[in-house]
This record gives structure tokens, C-alpha cells and sequence, in this order.
């Protein structure tokens, strides 16, 4: 058979070029990067090396002596702005930084590493979308790397395949994820279009972002959930490619909002932070009549609002809500439903005002009487005595007997809080519900998605609380589908094919995984035992951990209450303060019952979903004992829950990564910090990925698909029939160089790229077939 590719031939497939570390004094390169003291890489032109020195000149003219092994290779000029990493000749750290910091410079923001689209926030308008450069890389006449290239991938890939696809985006806090996002969206919206329901999909933005984003330091618009959202597309005919406009779109947004530790920030914000941007658009926006309709008042007026800056730099929020007015009536949610919406930020809002005054010598206390209350009582539709009642006492039930406690003024202010948090979490659920519904009325279930995942990254700060565990937590669980994708499937796959492979290491956080989900010595085990105990504190949690995950490697127990893990993104160390109550998530009965009993629809049916919630997880917690409180499941089991459903869908799916990166940490366009950027590379595995890509075969096909999928573009008869011969067949007639694909036992294996070549033949020739065919009928008729 020609020079067919037998499985056992035995090759290397990292050739020469990974010469990362090898030391200059052996190369005869002119330019290379020298190491400033700062950390920054600097091109230099190298004078001259003997065995222990080399002599460079840096760009101002000075010429220095150093060791060569502090120099690393520079790629040759010609290579500059490559717009795949994988094209490098060299990959070490100083040319990936350079290359993207060249095409950064020039407004060219996406560069791909390998199958991984890696884009740096611009932090400014760049002119890279509309519909201009949708039907351009829609028509393939523009191939650089874009957000719109790896949708449009996905797309096509759905219809080839059959299967599922996901987008998955990822990136640090403000590095352009939830942008990323929605140019995704935007792109599938405008092939779909055509139903309408496009305008509605992209609707969902503002009114999710607006009950669900707010001001951190970090972000002026940081998303405080993540979201999948699941976009269906109708059945289409097996030919690819050309069809795909009369995809019906449906979309199916899951929301994991992070419930009651991020919803804090409604009754109380860090400075420089804001609360959810949905607060301070009521206040300035809602016109005359809803204004007096809730006694809104300024954003200033309320509490839990003037602990810090009402105004974003740059942010109109009276226009922003009518903005998100306009989404609302867009994606069908009634006028009526939309008043009850507003109607419920005003209760929050109001109920942060209520305050408290002492009844007994013993510090009981009961809210003081006046407008805020009222007006609570009033947008809830419960009487002013049940809202009071509610807000100061607390039932409690000894044997068959209830007894009545007073709350004290911290007791108090606690049930408040946590009321107003529980309205607002089960207002932004019910939102995301009655979207959904809306979106998918009366449309078949039937057909493929493409979803897109934008969730919160690896987050280490100076400090590091329960919101940190529980993200790092879900991108180690990220990190694991990413590094199986890319790195562990495949090699399995060349091994089992029988194909040759240099084996590469890759990195598996398995053992930090375990360390998390363990039973019943596991982080999270662990901390919900201990929250379940009356007496545990943070801690007699935090020693219960170094007692127990002493030997795990990933662990180290420090002093006092913090415990430090070692990430696949680098060590973080966890204060435990308020892990315990966090991870609690206590609403008290009481403040249920409240709500179920108001004559409103909304807080109705939040009571009803926290029942339904605390009766699933805790059988009768209304009939124990002393059971006042309503025992949810803990907060780190539901989001665990959430993350195990999310990990199931996205397994289905064949995965498209984009790595967000943010190339400064204060939201400016044009600056570029090497360290900063070099962190990020490394956090989300992009440069191992190029390293792994380009030694390997990415693209693969059964013998039987690729004879079917190319076959036809045969010309001379085949002897044999079998997929086999029929393919090396189709690889010798378009002259598949024999370096660039492998013939496995089941499978054929390319390098980067050599599909596209015999794609686009394919699409050509059956361009020409059906026009000649409808040629054909239209000079029969
Ligand atoms: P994030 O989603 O990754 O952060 P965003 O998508 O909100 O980050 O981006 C942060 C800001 O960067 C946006 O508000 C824009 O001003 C700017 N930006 C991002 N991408 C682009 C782009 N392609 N073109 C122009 N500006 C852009 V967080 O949600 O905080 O993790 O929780
Ligand atoms: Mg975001």
C-alpha cells in the first residue's frame, strides 16, 4: 500500500525545535531574550559567545556580558505576529509573550494556541465585530483567529459530527469572559437567525447582568454567577456547512448563582464595590409612576446602598433600565410579572432600612415602626404586625409545645439580612425560570445544542474566603475536563489506535480533586460535618483539617484558622473565618412562613421553592425538635450538586476552550504587563497545550467516515472497497504528505490543519454538484 503509515513505525514527534532551554552558547541565533531584573524579557542582539560568557547588545546600545544560560532563543522576525503559537519556532515563555504582546499592540486580540483561542481583554472598542465580520468568517473569507472562527467551528462541527458542542470560556476576574460570551452569542444568533428569537437569546445579557452583576474592584460589571447557556438548534440535512441558517434557536440558560455567600454583597459591600446593579437602575431609572408606586426613593436613601459609591465612571444607569425594560418586554415577561419583579427590589431594599428598637432590659428588640416598614409590609402583602412579628421573634418547639423567643438587636438584624438575601436569590432564579420559559414555548426539544459556558476563574487574593474554595474548587473540576480533553484522551486514543507517541507528560490534579471530594476525609466532607455539629466553629474546623489531611500532598496546615492547597494554578491559602455559616445557609422558618402566607404572588412562590428546597434535603425539619431553622442542604454540597450536573452535560459535548486573559489589573487599553500575562499562560495550561498540540495528531476520523466523507472525491476506481484502502486511497491522491497523518487501527490521525485542505475541496466540489443539480431541474422544468 504505497507509503502507507504503519502503526509500529517508530518515530519521535518532538522534533529539534523544543530547544526552550537549551542554552544559547550552543545556537548560532543572533537575536534573543535577556531576563531585565524586573522579570520582563528584553530582545537582544548577541554579540558574540564563547563557552562561559556571551556578549549582548541591549536596545539602548549597552553592551553586556552574561551567562548564556540566562539567554533564550528568539524567534526569527518573519515569524512576528503568528497567529498561531503553534507556528513559533521557538515556544518558550519570552516568544509566546512577545508574539501575543505583537499582535496586542496591533489590535489583533485573539491568537490561537494550538485547538485553544486565547484572547487579551482590549479593555477598549476594537473594530473586530458586526455583520461585516460575521459573513466574513461566515464565508471563510477571513481565517484569523476570532471568537466567531471557533463558533463558527462548533457549528459546523455540530452539524459534521452530530454532536453536542460547548464553548467553554474561561480567564481571571475582568479578563473578558461574559464579553467573550456574548460575541459567541451574537455569531450563533446571527446564522440562526431568522425566527426572531435570535433578539430574544441576546436579550437575556442585560437582564441577567443586571440582577446578577455588580461593581467589584476588579470588575466594573463582574458577574456574581455563572451561566450555561444551552442554545438548540433544529434538526438539519446531513449536508454540512451550508444550511445552517434555518437553525431554530432555543436557549436554555442555567444560572449557578452563587446563593446566600455572594448574595452579601446585597445588604452589605466591600469599598470600591457595589450591590447588584439592578438596586441602583430601579432607583434611577423607574419613571414617575412606579417610583411612587414602590415609594422609591434615591439610591442614597438606602441602607444597604450608601455604604459605598452609588455611581460607576461611565455607567448611566437610568438608561440601563430602560434598557433592561425594553429586554424584559422582549423576552415575553409580562407587564404585571415585571412590576412584581421591581415591586421585590423594593422590598429589599426597604427592609435594609427597617431598624430596630429595645423592648426589655434583656436587649430583645422590635423593628421600629414607620415607613420602612410599612411600605415592606405593603410591597410584600403581608400586615405590618406579621412583618414585625417575623423580624423579632423566633418559634421554637419543645416537645408538642411552640414557644415564642425574642430576637435580640444582632439576632435581629441577622433574620433582616438574610430574609432580604433569600427574596433576592429566589427573585434572580425565578427570573432566570420564567426566561427559559418564555424562550422555549411551544419549541421542539429535539435537535443539537451548542452551549456556552461563562464561569468565574481561579480566583487567589490576600486573603481567600468560602467564595475562593468554591470557585478554585470548580476550575480544579474544570481544569480536570480541559487537561482529559486535551491531553489525557488523546494519548490514550494514539495508544489504543496503535499509533506511535512520544509519551508526554501532562499535568493531573487528580490528587487536589480528591483532596476536595473525598468521603469522609475530604475538604468538603469534612466541612459539612462540622457545620452540622452546634459546637463547631472555624475553628475547630480548621484543626479538624490539619488532623486529617495531614498526609495529603496538596495540603499544608498553617497557623491558627488557615489551611493552604496547592491548586493546579498555584498554592492558596483559605481563611476559615465564617466558612461554617457560609456553608450553613440557615433561613429561619419563621421568615418562610412570613413569606407564604403575603398576599403577593412573587414571595409566595419564593416560600414555596425554600420549603420545597430544606423538605427535599432534610426530611421534616418542621417536625423535629427545636427545629426552627429550615436545615437546607449546605451551601458547598448544592454548589457540588450544580458543578456534578454541569461537568455531566459538558462530558457530552465535544469542547472548544477560549482562555480570557487580562493584560493589566487596572481595566486600561494598551498596557501590557509581561508578569501579569506570563501568570495567566501558565494558570490555564496554554503554553503545555501548544507544546502537546503541535507534537501530536489533533485531528482524527474512523476509516469508515473519512471514506464516506471524502470518497466521492475519488477519481480512479479503487480496487479494494474496504474504508481502509478507500482511504489511503484519498491520501495519496491529494498527496497528504506521510509526516502529516498517522493510520491507526480503527482510525486515521492528522497534524493541525490537514483536514481544512481536503474540507475545502469537499465543500467545492459539492457546491459544483448541487449547482449543476439544480441546473439540472430547473432545465427539466
Ligand atoms: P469577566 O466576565 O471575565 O469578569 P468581562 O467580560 O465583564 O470580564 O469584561 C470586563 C470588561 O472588559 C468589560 O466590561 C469591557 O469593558 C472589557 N472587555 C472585555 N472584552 C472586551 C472586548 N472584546 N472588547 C472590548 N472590551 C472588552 V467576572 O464576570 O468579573 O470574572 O466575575
Ligand atoms: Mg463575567
Amino acid at each position: 500500500a504505497g507509503n502507507m503509515q504503519l502503526p509500529s513505525t517508530s518515530r519521535s514527534y518532538i522534533d529539534g525545535r523544543w530547544g526552550d532551554t537549551t542554552p544559547l552558547a550552543t545556537k548560532k541565533k543572533l537575536q534573543s531574550w535577556y531576563q531585565l531584573e524586573n522579570g520582563d524579557w528584553e530582545l537582544v542582539n548577541v554579540l558574540s559567545t564563547s563557552a562561559d560568557e556571551t556578549v549582548i547588545s541591549i536596545p539602548e546600545g549597552k553592551v553586556s556580558r552574561v551567562k548564556g544560560e540566562s539567554l533564550l532563543p528568539a524567534n526569527p522576525d518573519i515569524l512576528d505576529g503568528v497567529d498561531d503559537l503553534m507556528q513559533l519556532s521557538y515556544l518558550n515563555e519570552p516568544s509566546v509573550l512577545y508574539n501575543l504582546q505583537y499582535r496586542y499592540d496591533r489590535d489583533m486580540i485573539y491568537t490561537k494556541a494550538g485547538p485553544v483561542l486565547v484572547a487579551i481583554n482590549p479593555f477598549k472598542k476594537v473594530a473586530l465585530y458586526g455583520n461585516n465580520f460575521i459573513q466574513a468568517y461566515k464565508d471563510k473569507e477571513i481565517d484569523s483567529p476570532h471568537v466567531y472562527a471557533i463558533t463558527d467551528t462548533a457549528m459546523r462541527e455540530m452539524i459534521r459530527d452530530e454532536v453536542n458542542q460547548s464553548i467553554i470560556i474561561s480567564g481571571e476576574s475582568g479578563a473578558g469572559k461574559t464579553e467573550t460570551a456574548k460575541i459567541a452569542m451574537q455569531y450563533l444568533a446571527a446564522l440562526g437567525g431568522g425566527s426572531g428569537i435570535e433578539n430574544e437569546i441576546l436579550k437575556t445579557n442585560p437582564i441577567l447582568e443586571a440582577f446578577g452583576n455588580a461593581k467589584t474592584s476588579r470588575n466594573n460589571n463582574s458577574s456574581r454567577f455563572g451561566k450555561l447557556i444551552e442554545i438548540q438548534f433544529s434538526e438539519t440535512g446531513k449536508i454540512s456547512g451550508a444550511r445552517i441558517q434555518t437553525c431554530e434557536m432555543i436557549i436554555v440558560l442555567s444560572a449557578f448563582s452563587f446563593k446566600n455567600y455572594y448574595l452579601k454583597r446585597v445588604v452589605q459591600c466591600a469599598k470600591g464595590e457595589r450591590s447588584y446593579h439592578s438596586f441602583y437602575q430601579l432607583c434611577a431609572g423607574a419613571p414617575r409612576s412606579l417610583k411612587e408606586k414602590l415609594n422609591l426613593q434615591n439610591a442614597d436613601d438606602y441602607e444597604y446602598l450608601r455604604q459605598t459609591n452609588i455611581s460607576i465612571d461611565g455607567v448611566d444607569d437610568a438608561e440601563d433600565f430602560r434598557i433592561v425594560m425594553e429586554a424584559l418586554d422582549v423576552v415575553h415577561i409580562s407587564k404585571e410579572n415585571q412590576d412584581n419583579v421591581f415591586a421585590m427590589i423594593a422590598a429589599v431594599l426597604w427592609l435594609g432600612n427597617i431598624s430596630f428598637e429595645m423592648i426589655d432590659s434583656e436587649n430583645h428588640v422590635k423593628p421600629v415602626e414607620g415607613e420602612s416598614l410599612s411600605t415592606v409590609s405593603k410591597l410584600i402583602g403581608c400586615s405590618v404586625e406579621e412583618l414585625s412579628l417575623a423580624l423579632s421573634t423566633r418559634k421554637m418547639r419543645v416537645g408538642t409545645d411552640t414557644i415564642v423567643q425574642n430576637l435580640t438587636l444582632s439576632q435581629a438584624i441577622e433574620t433582616r439580612d438574610a430574609l432580604a438575601k433569600s427574596i433576592y436569590a429566589c427573585l434572580f432564579d425565578w427570573l432566570v425560570e420564567q426566561i427559559n420559559k418564555s424562550l422555549s414555548v411551544g419549541k421542539r426539544r429535539s435537535g443539537r445544542t451548542i452551549s456556552i459556558l461563562d464561569i468565574y476563574g481561579f480566583e487567589s487574593f490576600d486573603r481567600n474566603s468560602f467564595e475562593q474554595f468554591c470557585i478554585n474548587y470548580a476550575n480544579e473540576r474544570l481544569q480536570q475536563h480541559f487537561n482529559r480533553h486535551l491531553f489525557k484522551l488523546e494519548q490514550e486514543e494514539y495508544i489504543q489506535d496503535g499509533i506511535d507517541w512520544a509519551k508526554v507528560d501532562f499535568e493531573d490534579n487528580q490528587d487536589c480533586l480528591n483532596l476536595f471530594e473525598k468521603k469522609p476525609l475530604g475538604l468538603l466532607s469534612l466541612l459539612d460535618e462540622e457545620s452540622t455539629f452546634p459546637n463547631g466553629t472555624d475553628l475547630t474546623f480548621a484543626e479538624k483539617l490539619k488532623r486529617h489531611l495531614r498526609s495529603n500532598s496538596c495540603f499544608k496546615g498553617n497557623r491558627g484558622k488557615a489551611f493552604t492547597v496547592s491548586h493546579y494554578a498555584g498554592k492558596v491559602t483559605y481563611d476559615t473565618t465564617s466558612f461554617l455559616e457560609k456553608n450553613r445557609d440557615l433561613l429561619h422558618l419563621d421568615s418562610i412562613q412570613l413569606l407564604s402566607s403575603c398576599s403577593c404572588q412573587l414571595p409566595k412562590i419564593f416560600a414555596a421553592s425554600m420549603l420545597n428546597q430544606s423538605e427535599k434535603q432534610v426530611t421534616g425539619p418542621l417536625h423535629k425538635a427545636g427545629g426552627a431553622e429550615s436545615q437546607k442542604l449546605s451551601v458547598a454540597m448544592k454548589f457540588k450538586g450544580q458543578l456534578f450536573q454541569l461537568m455531566q452535560r459538558l462530558e457530552s459535548t465535544t469542547p472548544h476552550f477560549i482562555r480570557c486573559i487580562k493584560p493589566n489589573n487596572c481595566q486600561s487599553p494598551g498596557k501590557y504587563e509581561q508578569g501579569l500575562v506570563l501568570q495567566q499562560l501558565r494558570c490555564c495550561g496554554v503554553l503545555e497545550v501548544v507544546r502537546i498540540s503541535r507534537s501530536g495528531f489533533p485531528t482524527r476520523m474512523t476509516h469508515q467516515k473519512f471514506a464516506r466523507r471524502y470518497g466521492f472525491l475519488l477519481l480512479d476506481e479503487v480496487a479494494a472497497q474496504d474504508s481502509l484502502s478507500v482511504s489511503v486511497a484519498i491520501l495519496h491522491q491529494f498527496n497528504i504528505l506521510p509526516e502529516m497523518y498517522q493510520v491507526g487501527y480503527t482510525k486515521l490521525f492528522f497534524r493541525t490543519g490537514q483536514i481544512g485542505v481536503l474540507e475545502d475541496t469537499r465543500n467545492r466540489t459539492l457546491h459544483g454538484i448541487l449547482r449543476v443539480q439544480s441546473c439540472f431541474r430547473g432545465h427539466q422544468a
